[in-house]
């Protein structure tokens, strides 16, 4: 009898397997006693900090499943005061467009046509349809060999720094909880993604995005280049102390 429940049950291990596999992305993120220096350059804390990695192919024009054209990891870790982010961006051609200095949130719409890290937060963790940066919700655009922050948010305070190597490059974030307006405890959670773009060439736009949360899905599924914009599709990160 066992014998022949056995096809059956792996059966079904595999159907729930295959639907957990399509459950939210989460990264546990560590406090820390001490804060890492904004440099670009790994401190001895992040060495010991666990990364995920920032692989879901979300949209491209030139698809490539080369990891060394783009892919990326990233860890986090916290304070009472700021969020750390470092990111390992592996691109095999680095790019930016001319832009202006000290460019204004009215660029925004642009950070996507160069090599880009894309940061969005949902706060109060609704997952909803709708993305509202008057509210909860923020997002903050960090251009490759770029010196301003693009966000429709508050980018006060905000420190990061970028480094090359020869695979790719490293950027080192710190954002003041303020800026989220967010109170940070043990065993919070609130909505993350993550879209890094590639551009090796000026034209065409955005030849890769690789995402971090749901959004392989969300691309395909529910709603193309806007997707992002809904908080539905994002991961999530948990403050823990250790
Ligand atoms: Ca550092
Ligand atoms: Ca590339
Ligand atoms: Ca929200
Ligand atoms: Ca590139």
């Amino acid at each position: 009898m066992l014998t022949r429940l056995l096809p059956l049950y792996c059966l079904l291990v595999s159907f729930v397997c295959c639907c957990c596999s399509r459950t939210e992305s989460k990264y546990v993120v560590k406090k820390t006693s001490q804060a890492p220096v904004i440099d670009g350059r790994a401190d001895a804390l992040w060495e010991n900090t666990p990364s995920a990695a920032v692989s879901k192919i979300g949209s491209c024009t030139l698809c490539t499943t080369d990891s060394l054209d783009l892919s990326g990891r990233f860890k986090a870790v916290w304070d009472a005061e700021h969020l750390y982010f470092l990111f390992t961006i592996y691109d095999d051609i680095k790019f930016r467009n001319n832009l202006p200095a000290n460019a204004s949130e009215q660029q925004l719409w642009a950070a996507w046509k160069n090599d880009d890290i894309e940061l969005f937060f949902d706060m109060n963790n609704d997952k909803e349809s709708g993305f509202h940066p008057e509210e909860d919700d923020f997002r903050y655009d960090f251009i490759y060999d770029y010196d301003s922050v693009m966000t429709d948010g508050n980018a006060r305070g905000i420190s990061f720094a970028q480094t090359d190597f020869d695979k790719g490059y490293v950027l080192e974030v710190r954002i003041p909880w303020k800026n989220l307006k967010y109170a940070p405890g043990q065993d919070n959670a609130f909505g993350f993604e993550i879209n890094v773009s590639d551009n090796d060439t000026k034209a065409p736009l955005e030849q890769g995005v690789v995402s971090w949360g749901r959004s392989k899905a969300a691309w395909a599924e529910e709603g193309g280049a806007t997707a992002h914009l809904r908080t539905s599709v994002y991961g999530n990160l948990l403050l823990a102390v250790e």
